[in-house]
């Protein structure tokens, strides 16, 4: 069954383009832009031979779409996130120009292996987690709903670290992602901008990739900022003969731009981090003012052709730069820029964790920025003096909602500042907005109540299901055509084959090879043999505490000692995947503890054939697509109301796997939406968690009602995980018997349950199959493009504006601008 990953031809781009032609193409490139033999060609020179003849495909669009917009003047969304975790650009960018199925005959052509090909790019890895990889899901849906669109970010040069387990432990090393070069960017020389931070200037140099939209001629623009001295060196240090301090300066700028900060939910208070934030921002608003004149349209204009949204409070110092452009560069007075700023500028709040809610020492910002500060001093004045009137003798209140945090050490809260400058503020699942309007900014809730609202995530259905999932997506393409690419609601009709024998046994095919697949690169990366018959059960995310890998372990090691009694269970494999933020002690022991438990596990004769667990190193964007096909119990496990919505829950459901859940996050909305019986519920809610604390919490009483658990915990503080060493987890432990703040113990009962019934419902195949079903059919709500739908009508009131093939062509346009 061959993917047809070939849009409507209507709309599909370069329909002449045969595979023979790009395969000319490719030996084009080889040599004129690899300057390669094939004799000499590695895989890689292929690749970029590949990419090139691709991007050669795209720039027609790209250009069409700039000058469209350029001419019409059109309102634009203006993204603004520190993190982009993008994936390889190959293989989507051959899906959305229609490609796929050419460039593989133009491989077979050359004697080449397309996967091989695809697989030798490096990947972007520009984020963290689920926030980053959020935003390349939107850049890609805003392209393919052909909203006008500009994503700004950072080019960092090292992105997330790559992570290696090396005797059960992460160890982590530097990412050089752009060693070999990016056939994908355009730098752009001529946009770049001076930022002043603290003495120093930086410049900002514009690289600019292509985001394609799905079958339409759209190609927006992701600009990330690359920092450059304004100089190479120092002439008067080097003609002095001081070298190193001649090229101090340039060093120090360039460091702006280097390294992406590989926490995930965790605010370090750090300069360089501020330096980042306010680098990319303010290059980002020059930038708009530059393309604002450039179509002559007044600075008051900004608001009417800008919606700013900021992703998270990583961009949030954009509310005091914008004013302080359009008041010290731009003349404009303070109402009038107060207005302009809280009309374009709207806030997505991901995270209710408290510690990455950011602040910034007031010593730190008088440093760095100082004349921010002022404006932000005087944001705040304005802004607490309405309170006050409104709400007198209520100083307790004041104090909660200033921007200035006071306290031995004044801190700016930059959640504080996004909300004030902000007309909307969105949560990014239902749970998780009533929450940020209950809890986080409930005082500023009672003063705006319409500013806040919910606008659940998504995930884009041509990375996530018609690149990863080649097989589904001929299965859907042979079942219900292939317009679930841009409509994802239409997954609904494979509903009337839920109790289609046939069917269902087509449904398993697909996902059995699926699990081959993976089983094959377990083989290969790990060496452990999986069987791909048992259950796949897969936990892949981000290493925290709050998502709980180590309630998953716990449960793992209580199903050992159950087979090892005896006990007659069917076969599972458990998969991990992800990276512990280096400095996070908790987690990397956490990656430890299901390092031992594997150890020990796979070694022993009677598990074999029933249990098996792997922890796949170095999560990515292209691991991903490898894993989430292939799932077939999705952990979404987290202590209810601290994931705010996940989105590796809605890939896995979309792709047939069924989940084992708390009330969390969009957890509840996939429930409700596949059925209560396709999804297997456990733990406390948020409600009654809170009850729970009110009254105290403490673990031991749930742990003194609980044997099972009880014996896997003293199990594992006896070191039979830890070759004896009965030290090594003992912080784990420690916190788990102690505080125990992500309320393990309060649900381990309710999650054994759980997997009894996942167990029981395993053992009816068909059943499992219908299950699995009716969640892919279920979940097309989960597409982003629903959710930027959401954003474009509710938040940014942008409209769609569909570029026409060729307006300009390449020879028609002798040096214009
Ligand atoms: C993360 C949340 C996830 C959510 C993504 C995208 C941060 C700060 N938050 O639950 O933890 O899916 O954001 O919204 O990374």
């Amino acid at each position: 069954m061959a993917a047809s990953t070939v849009p409507p031809t209507d709309l599909g781009t370069s329909p002449s383009l045969d595979g023979h032609a790009l395969a000319e193409a490719m030996r084009r490139h080889l040599f004129f832009t690899q300057a390669k033999s094939p004799s000499l060609a590695t895989s890689h020179d292929y690749y970029r031979a590949l990419a090139m003849a691709v991007r050669d495909q795209l720039l027609q669009n790209w250009v069409d779409t700039a000058e469209a917009y350029t001419q019409s003047g059109v309102r634009t969304v203006s993204y603004l996130s520190a993190e982009y975790l993008l994936g390889p650009h190959l293989e989507n960018n051959l899906v959305n120009l229609g490609l796929r199925d050419v460039a593989q005959e133009a491989c077979d052509e050359l004697g080449l292996d397309l996967m091989q090909l695809i697989a030798e790019e490096p990947e972007p890895g520009l984020g963290n987690g689920g926030l980053g990889r959020l935003a390349a899901c939107f850049q890609e849906s805003m392209a393919s709903l052909e909203l006008p669109a500009i994503g700004y970010g950072i080019r960092y040069e090292f992105g997330i670290f790559r992570q290696q387990i090396v005797r059960g432990s992460q160890v982590e090393s530097t990412d050089p992602w752009l060693a070999q070069g990016n056939p994908w960017e355009v730098i752009r020389p001529e946009w770049s901008y001076p930022v002043v931070i603290g003495v120093h200037t930086v410049i900002g140099v514009a690289y600019d990739t292509p985001i394609l939209g799905y079958g339409v001629h759209t190609a927006n623009t992701l600009r990330l900022w690359s920092a450059q001295a304004p100089e190479a060196f120092d002439f008067a240090s080097f003609n002095a003969g001081d070298y190193t301090r001649a090229v101090l300066q340039k060093i120090n700028s360039e460091t702006l731009s280097k390294v992406l900060y590989p926490n995930d939910e965790t605010s370090q208070g750090k300069q360089l981090r501020l330096s980042q934030q306010i680098f990319f921002v303010s290059c980002s608003l020059q930038d708009m003012f530059r393309i604002l004149k450039g179509q002559g349209l007044p600075v008051t204009e900004f608001h009417t052709k800008f919606a700013v949204q900021l992703n998270d409070t990583h961009p949030a110092i954009a509310v005091a730069e914008l004013m302080r452009l359009l008041i010290d560069e731009h003349g404009v007075d303070w109402d009038t820029a107060w207005s302009i700023t809280t009309a374009c500028v709207s806030y997505t709040n991901h995270t209710l964790l408290p510690e990455a809610l950011e602040t910034w020492g007031v010593d730190l910002f008088e440093q760095l920025l100082p004349r921010q500060l002022e404006i932000i001093y005087e944001i705040n004045t304005r802004f607490l003096r309405m309170v006050r009137i409104r709400n007198p003798g209520q100083p307790a209140l004041l104090e909660r909602m200033s921007l200035i945090q006071e306290g031995p050490q004044r801190k700016v809260r930059m959640a504080n500042l996004a909300v004030v400058g902000s007309h909307r503020v969105n949560g990014v699942a239902e749970l998780h907005s009533r929450l940020v309007r209950k809890d986080l900014f409930a005082p500023f809730v009672e003063l705006w109540p319409e500013k806040f609202t919910n606008v659940t995530n998504g995930v884009t259905p041509r990375r996530w299901i018609a690149v990863a999932n080649p097989s589904l997506s001929g299965l859907l393409d042979d079942t219900i055509g292939s317009t679930w690419r841009r409509d994802l609601g239409e997954l609904s009709r494979l509903e009337s084959y839920a109790d289609d024998g046939a069917f269902l046994e087509r449904w398993r095919g697909v996902r059995d090879l699926n699990k081959q697949r993976l089983s094959n690169l377990i083989h290969q990366q790990l060496g452990v043999l999986v069987d791909p018959a048992s259950l796949f059960d897969v936990q892949v995310k981000r290493i925290h505490e709050y998502k709980r890998q180590h309630l998953a372990a716990l449960q793992i090691v209580e199903r050992y000692l159950r087979i090892r009694n005896g006990e007659d269970l069917p076969p599972r494999t458990f998969i991990f995947g992800g990276k512990a933020a280096p400095g996070y002690a908790m987690a990397k022991l956490i990656i430890r503890l299901i390092g031992g438990i594997a150890e020990i596990v796979n070694m022993d004769p009677a598990m074999d054939g029933r249990l098996r667990v792997v922890f796949l190193p170095n999560f990515s964007v292209s691991l991903g697509q490898k894993v989430y096909p292939a799932v077939d119990l999705s952990e979404q496990i987290s202590t209810a109301g601290l994931e705010a919505s996940g989105t590796g829950n809605m890939k896995m459901a979309l792709n047939g796997a069924v989940t084992i859940g708390t009330l969390d996050g969009a957890n509840i909305e996939i429930r409700d939406l596949v059925g209560h019986d396709n999804f297997f519920l456990f733990g406390h809610t948020a409600e009654q968690l809170e009850v729970i604390n009110r009254g105290g919490y403490h673990p031991m009483p749930w742990l003194e009602n609980d044997p099972i658990a009880r014996e896997a915990i003293d199990l594992i503080g006896s070191g039979h995980f830890s070759e004896g060493d009965r030290d090594l987890f003992h912080p784990l432990l420690a916190n788990l018997c102690g505080s125990d703040p992500y309320r393990v113990m309060a649900d381990i009962g309710g999650y054994r349950k759980a997997h009894n019934a996942v167990d029981a419902a395993w053992v009816d195949a068909v059943g499992w199959s219908r299950m699995s079903l009716l969640n892919s059919a279920r979940c097309g709500f989960f597409s982003s493009d629903r959710s930027i739908r959401d954003y474009a009508e509710r938040i940014w009131n942008v409209e769609s504006m569909p570029i026409n093939a060729c307006t300009v062509l390449p020879s028609a346009q002798p040096g214009r601008r």
